[in-house]
This record gives C-alpha cells, structure tokens and sequence, in this order.
C-alpha cells in the first residue's frame, strides 16, 4: 500500500472519534482546554480585538492526493500561540511545557497537532493564525471562520482548519 493511501485511511480513523468531543461545541467559537491555567473561549468577533497577523497568499494543495484545489488569498488572523498565552500554560511538574501538545480540531472533527516546541520555540509558530478574514473580505462561521493555518507548513493543507472547534493542550506522560 502506498503512502497516500495510509494517510488516507487516517483521516477516515481520526474522524469519527474527534468529533464526538467537539460535538457540543457553537459554530464560529472556538475554546482553549486541557492544561490551561483559564478554559477561554473566542467568537469570531471577540479574534478581531485582538493585535492581528497577515499571511502570505498560498496555493491549497492536498497532502494525501497532491490534488491542486485553489489558491487563498491572504489571511487575517491571531496568532495561535498568542490565544495560549491567554489562556495561560499549567506548569504542574518543572519542563512540563517541553512535553506539551495541542490538539487543533473542526466542528466535523478533522484534527491537528501542534506542540510548545513549535509554537514557542521554532519560526513555525510566528505564522500559525487563527484566521477570521481573507483577501480583505471578513469570514464568518457560514464561511468556515474561525480557520486555522500553519502558514510555514510544506504543505499546508492539513493544517488548514476550516471550522475550527478547539485547541485542546494536553502534557505527555513518557
Ligand atoms: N474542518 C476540516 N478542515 C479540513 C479538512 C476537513 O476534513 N475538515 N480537510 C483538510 C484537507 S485534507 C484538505 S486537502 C483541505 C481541503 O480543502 P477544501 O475542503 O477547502 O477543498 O482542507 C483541510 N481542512
Ligand atoms: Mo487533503
């Protein structure tokens, strides 16, 4: 079987068990849980408040088929790590936060990974927004808003979340 393939048939895994947590959630909210010092929750219109970031245009280009679906003007958003920091990180045991992932998941219960190295620690976070308007035109939750993008991805299909849920930071027990 080749790689495509396997990739494929993980999303098809993925999916069903995700969405039964984001199952109660309200369509263009998004909330931060787990090891978080405040649970919070974002509408829409509580992201435009907040200090925004642009990306650069790109071309949306499936990981799985290498399918060219179309290209996205650029987005306007929040930085990711910037509504963590909000949130506040738990630091229960000393280097928790080097064991530290976030889990990024849609009403549909697509999901993506993140982890605190990435986010705070490598140039990957300074282009990970939570995206609210693209092209100068502002998204709505009708629209796939809030959407989530990992600007300095290869491919950035995968982590392009459209109907982002929650980011659910959990701490990895070795
Ligand atoms: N919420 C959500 N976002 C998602 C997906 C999904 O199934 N659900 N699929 C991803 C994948 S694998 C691809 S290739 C693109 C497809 O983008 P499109 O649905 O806008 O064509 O969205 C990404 N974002
Ligand atoms: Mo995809």
């Amino acid at each position: 079987m080749g790689t495509a393939d396997s990739a494929a048939k993980l999303e098809h895994v993925t999916a069903p068990a995700a969405s039964a947590i984001t199952s109660d959630a309200t369509p263009g909210v998004i909330s931060l849980t787990g090891d978080v010092l405040r649970p919070m929750s974002f509408s829409v219109d509580d992201l435009r408040t907040y200090t925004s970031v642009f990306a650069d245009p790109f071309d949306l280009r499936c990981f799985t088929t290498n399918r060219f679906i179309r290209t996205i003007d650029r987005y306007r958003g929040v930085l990711l790590k910037e509504l963590i920091k909000l949130a506040g990180l738990r630091c229960d045991s000393p280097g928790d936060f080097k064991r530290m992932v976030m889990i990024a998941s849609a009403h549909d219960g697509y999901a993506v990974t993140f982890s605190w190295h990435e986010l705070f620690n490598t140039p990957v976070g300074e282009q990970v927004l939570v995206a609210y308007e693209c092209g100068g035109q502002s998204l709505d939750a009708e629209q796939g808003a809030p959407v989530l993008y990992s600007g300095a991805d290869i491919l950035p299909a995968p982590r392009h979340v459209k109907r982002l849920a929650r980011i659910e930071t959990r701490v990895l027990r070795p």
